[in-house]
């Protein structure tokens, strides 16, 4: 279906507007510091202000306004609470008990406030000083048999300043073990877009979105994930630019919004309208309607040639024969039945992509988090430069990051298989030898430490067990640890499942101020556009026992290993030191520590937005990849008679990844519950089952690993026939450590095959 319902079924107003403002107020004042947070909240996103911790939405550039939103409201007051997490905490809740509570109860226990330590005897985490925390990790990892045994995790809200003396911590001690939750988000839009084009990096900035003619959105919810982009959407909707959104589901915020920050929508209480066009393909149904229309391209090229812009493929393009078999060898029934759309939608999105001169594919998780995501993604570039769509203005390729500063954790260093480039310029700046074999991944870090590979486990934030795969196996994996360290804000679930022995690090968070030896620091982020800029925390840190990341990390290495490479010291006094390192091993950050002051920081240029090709052929490269023989309910078919579902697990508006902020997703209707899961009329009547029924959801799988979860409640919902949808990470138990995307490692959390049953 092309265009979009008025109302969605399950929540009538446009999305953002009052309710957006309701929901923020609730949770400032729930926050017990109201004032401070709504001081904070003035300086998000702004030059010397932070950078709001919620998403990786590049900065408005707009003079004098506010730049944050509902959610990252959320971010800021889960952080600022005035609840605190010591060491009376600790001994009040044994770890057994605290393993029992909800990721919800856990996290709003509050901040973690020191150090502590479980040493595998008691049922309790102990206060612990720091230095005799960094010595115990550093007696575990020199008692390595080697390095490799040591997997150093980080999560994408760790500045560039922690994230970058980690990833040089882990080379000196030997080991390129940096699984990140990159592995798990946007890896398949770093492995195609690199190779197609050369850069593992959006090719736009937030100009283009000013300029282009259409863009279009594909397997994203940016209403609940990124909130501020319905901003940049509302203003080229506005202008007239079309807007094209492609999900499996009818989200609210992608069809209209009322922009809290502009007084006359919110009084007049009329919304934007966001997509003209509407289409909501099946699961894992995205390559073949990007198929669809370029095959329609090259049938509609026949008879007019403008249809493709062939100077630009003759000049900059690679491999356009074999794609053109490709195609040809991919039928109309095909690509029909596996993405679930009409010929005819195919036709209206052709029609719209190729009377358009400027156009932006924008895309998240509903593209990464498959099996063929990387083939998919490949196909997304091939759709955009068959029209010469990369590398001009108001055109490209946009993969929304998630986390903050993941994008900038990977430009740094974090990188489980680093370029020799990159390792080389290490060895020549340190004067040592960085390790040359290759890392792991996360999926692969539970495979090793399941097998007793490895031994110790690091985590630069994050919640590692809640977030991965095979919820089983991952807890299984991390207790078989020898020692589990967690360098974090709030307690959660990577806390209470601990290795043989454990420790926890609190530190400050990027609202708070940071001071060292040499004064207040500053600490840089990288958006999903590019550009790097400072962020200096405004809040009192939660305690003054509070270390930053940075010093953290400093201290990990120091005890660990010693300061004849790296003074780790100094570098932990002046963060601006740090900054002139980096700009010595990586050329594009030349004057760092100047270009962050000036305006909203500076733009890493990208090599492929000036049509300079980075890849192995020199020149933009089609990918020449066919459509996956089957997707995962045809997969189970072979194996199973039960009804199968392919189900999606997915965020909630009340959730940050695993930290659910509360129980509401009022987008689609959902109050007060998470353990709900979406299904479409048709499916509920073919297994008689009626709204509210209560359901058990197991994997079908043929690895004779029972994967079950219980206790799920039926909401009828507008969704795909045979598509199914449930939240994240209650949902995690149900995928499977070995079913991850092919060339990449990320797992498929967007389709699993699944039966549900009555109970
Ligand atoms: N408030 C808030 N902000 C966040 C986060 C958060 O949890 N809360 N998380 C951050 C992080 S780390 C990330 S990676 C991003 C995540 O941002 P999103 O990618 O928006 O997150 P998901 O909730 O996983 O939503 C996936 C979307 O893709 C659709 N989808 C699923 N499968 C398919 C498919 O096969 N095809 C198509 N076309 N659509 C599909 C779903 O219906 C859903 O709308 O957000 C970041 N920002
Ligand atoms: N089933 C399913 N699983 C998924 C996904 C999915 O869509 N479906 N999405 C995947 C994706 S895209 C991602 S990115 C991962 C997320 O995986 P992670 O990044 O590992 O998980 P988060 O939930 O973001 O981590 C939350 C914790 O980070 C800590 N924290 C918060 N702020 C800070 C800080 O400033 N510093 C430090 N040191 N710690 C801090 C807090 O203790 C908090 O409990 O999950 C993945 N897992
Ligand atoms: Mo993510």
């Amino acid at each position: 279906m092309s265009k979009p319902t008025k109302t969605s079924p399950a929540y009538s107003p446009p999305a953002g507007g009052w309710g957006a403002l309701k929901s923020s107020a609730k949770h400032l004042i729930k926050s017990e510091n109201a004032t401070k947070n709504v001081k904070a909240l003035l300086r998000a996103n702004q030059p010397g202000g932070f950078d709001c911790p919620g998403c990786a939405w590049g900065d408005s550039a707009d003079a004098g306004k506010v730049d944050f939103c509902e959610n990252g409201v959320k971010a800021i007051a889960w952080e600022a609470t005035s609840k605190r997490v010591n060491a009376e905490f600790f001994q009040q809740y044994s770890i057994s008990e605290l393993q029992q509570w909800d990721d919800h109860s856990l996290e709003k226990s509050g901040r973690l406030t020191q150090p502590m330590y479980f040493d595998g005897k008691s049922d309790h985490y102990q206060a612990i000083s720091w230095d005799d925390a960094f010595s115990i990790i550093a007696d575990n990892l020199q008692n390595l048999p080697s390095p490799d045994e040591a997997l150093l995790y980080t999560s994408g809200r760790a500045s560039n300043e922690a994230a970058y003396l980690y990833q040089l911590f882990g080379r000196v001690l030997g080991t390129n073990n940096f699984p990140d939750c990159s592995n798990m988000c946007h890896e398949a839009s770093g492995i195609a877009m690199t190779s197609s084009l050369g850069t593992g990096k959006g090719t736009v900035t937030m100009e283009d979105f000013d300029e282009a003619d259409a863009i279009f959105v594909f397997g994203q919810n940016p209403g609940t994930n990124h909130p501020r982009m319905l901003g940049t959407l509302r203003k080229a909707s506005k202008r007239g630019a079309t807007i094209v959104s492609i999900n499996n589901l009818q989200e609210r915020g992608l069809q209209q919004f009322l922009d809290p920050q502009s007084p006359k929508e919110m009084i007049l209480f009329t919304g934007t309208n966001i997509s003209q066009y509407y289409f909501t393909p099946r699961l894992g149904g995205d390559m073949a309607i990007l198929r669809g229309v370029a095959k329609s391209l090259f049938e509609r090229f026949k008879d007019d040639k403008t249809v493709l812009d062939s100077d630009f493929i003759a000049e900059h393009c690679h491999g356009i024969k074999a794609y053109q078999l490709s195609i040809e060898a991919t039928s109309w029934e095909k690509i029909i039945s596996q993405c679930g759309l009409s010929r005819q939608d195919i036709e209206q999105i052709t029609d719209i992509y190729a009377s358009n001169k400027k156009v932006i594919f924008t895309w998240a998780m509903g593209i990464t988090q498959h099996k063929h995501s990387v083939a998919t993604i490949q196909e997304l570039v091939n759709v955009l430069l068959l029209r010469g769509n990369i590398g001009k203005s108001g055109a490209g390729a946009c993969p929304v990051r998630g986390h903050s500063n993941v994008q900038g954790n990977r430009t740094v260093g974090i990188n489980e298989k680093p370029s020799t480039e990159f390792l080389d310029a290490l060895d020549n700046h340190y004067a040592f030898k960085t390790p040359r074999n290759q890392g792991l991944n996360t999926v692969e870090s539970i495979h090793a430490m399941l097998s007793g590979k490895a031994k110790v486990f690091i985590a630069l934030g994050g919640n590692f067990a809640a977030a991965t795969p095979d919820t089983a196996r991952a807890y299984q994996a991390l207790q078989q640890c020898d020692l589990t360290v967690q360098i974090s804000t709030k307690l959660n679930r990577s806390h209470v499942i601990t290795g043989k022995k454990a420790i926890i690090f609190p530190c400050l968070g990027r609202t708070e101020i940071d001071s060292q030896q040499s004064g207040e620091q500053c600490i840089t982020v990288e958006d999903s556009m590019s550009m790097v800029h400072s962020s200096t925390g405004q809040n009192e840190p939660a305690s003054h026992h509070l270390r930053s990341e940075t010093a953290i990390v400093a201290g990990i290495a120091k005890a660990s290993v010693g300061e004849h490479i790296v003074n780790w010291t100094n570098l932990m006094n002046d963060y601006g030191l740090i900054r002139e390192d980096i700009s010595k091993v990586l050329p594009d950050f030349f004057d760092y520590n100047q270009r962050i002051k000036v305006g909203r920081g500076f733009h890493l240029e990208n090599r492929a937005a000036q049509r300079e090709w980075k890849t192995t052929t020199s020149k933009a490269t089609f990918s020449s990849a066919l459509l996956p023989e089957k997707l995962a309910h045809e997969v189970a078919k072979e194996f199973t008679d039960k009804p199968i579902l392919t189900l999606q697990t997915l965020r909630s508006h009340d959730q940050y990844n695993t930290s659910i902020y509360g129980m509401d997703d009022r987008y689609r209707g959902i109050y007060g519950e998470r353990r709900v899961v979406f299904v479409n009329a048709d499916d509920m009547a073919k297994q008689q089952l009626k709204n509210g029924d209560k359901v058990k959801i197991t994997t079908l799988s043929n690895d004779n690993i029972v994967r079950s979860i219980t206790d799920f409640k039926v909401v009828e919902y507008t969704i795909p026939a045979g598509c199914v949808a449930a939240y994240y990470p209650e949902t995690n138990p149900l995928v499977p450590l070995e079913s991850t995307a092919d060339n990449c490692g990320t797992p498929t959390y967007k389709s699993i095959a699944v039966s549900i049953e009555k109970i």
